[in-house]
């Protein structure tokens, strides 16, 4: 972890005005390092982002940031042009270093980026009403649309097969045999059903393999708390956490949004008797998705709308059982087994997904 000294040293390295008052750790997230800095500007408090980008899970931080870059500034062109207004809160503004480029190496070797903080947004670790579900939806699909004209080339991979459930139900079958912790017998159950439900692993890729569905710019992590909601009117602002923006499959972005929205509770919920997927929640991210990506999502896509809530959770799931299994070196964690309880919610998810996946996507049909 950074000191404040460490932390003053890398604010110097960007293209901020003002001096630093105090910095404080964002706890949120389960991989980057993040700090939100509050800098005295000409006697105005002003709050920047510092990001420590972690090179564990993101082997080309190069890569990364050039996405990033043609990502936002894309976007940014299309809000100009549409003379948006406030567009510094509709899009995150990368600050650059003093040397102009999009990240500062420091000694350990680590890459740090800044941000223009957005004010007067809040995000939620969990929705509290079926319009910030709407909201939310709506914002990551306008994401797509926005992204669904960027200019060649190909973005990078900035993790190769991210949302691949084949390889990631390998690499669970992989944990389970070796057992280099000496876990598995407290996973049993987790286990067995992550391995009952190998069917339905290969689905989208099939799909995308023979063509059904188009390969399209996604964002890949569209959990609930990486978009902000303006305090004041509760209108979805600005998506962020754009490092897994690349090629990908737009039903993987419903499908995370079906998993961090349609329960009430936490992805690591203790009580599992209130995991659930409520059905008010699924219908305004439905139409919250839909009324923002009609212009361009086909038939097929829309056909695997409720499917695709089912898969990413169970894939979520078995990417934290993975983690437990292997000693925690992928997400954070923050007590004893907790990826074996985050894995477990997401179970229990996708067992109350079957029960209604019918009834969703009948919801979704009648669109
Ligand atoms: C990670 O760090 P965070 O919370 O934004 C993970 C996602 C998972 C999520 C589960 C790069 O995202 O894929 O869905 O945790 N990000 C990466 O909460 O692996
Ligand atoms: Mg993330």
């Amino acid at each position: 972890m950074y000191n404040q000294e460490q932390l003053r040293h890398i604010s110097k390295q960007f293209q901020i005005y003002g001096e630093l008052r105090h910095a404080e750790l964002c706890k949120i997230g389960h991989i980057n390092e993040t700090y939100t800095a509050t800098y005295d500007q000409g006697g105005t408090k002003v709050r920047y982002v510092h990001q420590k980008i972690n090179q564990g899970v993101f082997r080309k931080p190069g890569q990364v940031m050039r996405n990033f870059v043609r990502v936002t500034r894309h976007i940014r062109q299309k809000l100009e042009q549409e003379g948006a207004d406030q567009i510094t809160r509709r899009v995150i503004t990368l600050v650059p270093t003093l040397d102009d480029k999009s990240t500062y190496r420091d000694k350990n070797g680590d890459y740090w980026r800044s941000f223009v903080f957005v004010e007067g947004v809040q995000t939620y670790e969990a929705v509290e009403t079926p319009r910030q579900a709407y909201q939310a939806a709506h914002a990551f699909g306008l994401f797509q649309q926005q992204l669904v004209d960027l200019p060649s080339p190909r973005l990078h991979e900035t993790i190769p097969n991210f949302h691949n459930s084949r390889l990631r139900f390998q690499a669970l079958t992989k944990a389970v045999e070796a057992d280099d912790f000496g876990r598995t017998a407290s996973a049993r159950k987790e286990i067995e059903f992550a391995l009952k439900q190998e069917k339905i692993v290969d689905v989208f890729l099939n799909a995308m393999k023979k063509g059904k569905i188009p390969e399209r710019i996604t964002h890949n992590d569209t959990k609930f708390n990486n978009v902000m909601l303006d305090n004041e009117t509760g209108e979805a602002m600005c998506v962020v956490d754009l490092d897994t923006v690349m090629p990908g499959c737009a039903l993987y972005d419903f499908g995370d949004m079906v998993r961090t929205t349609t329960s009430s509770t936490l992805e690591d919920e203790l009580d599992l008797s209130k995991v659930q997927m409520r059905l008010p929640m699924f219908k305004q991210l439905a139409r919250g998705y839909i009324d923002a990506t009609s212009s361009f999502l086909t038939k097929a896509e829309r056909s695997l709308i409720a499917f695709s809530g089912k898969l990413i959770t169970y894939t979520i799931g078995i990417r934290f059982l993975t983690d437990y299994l292997s000693g925690d070196t992928y997400f954070r964690v923050h007590r004893p087994r907790h990826n074996l309880d985050r894995a477990r919610t997401q179970f229990k998810l996708v067992e109350s997904i079957e029960r209604k996946e019918e009834t969703m996507q009948k919801f979704v049909d009648s669109l």
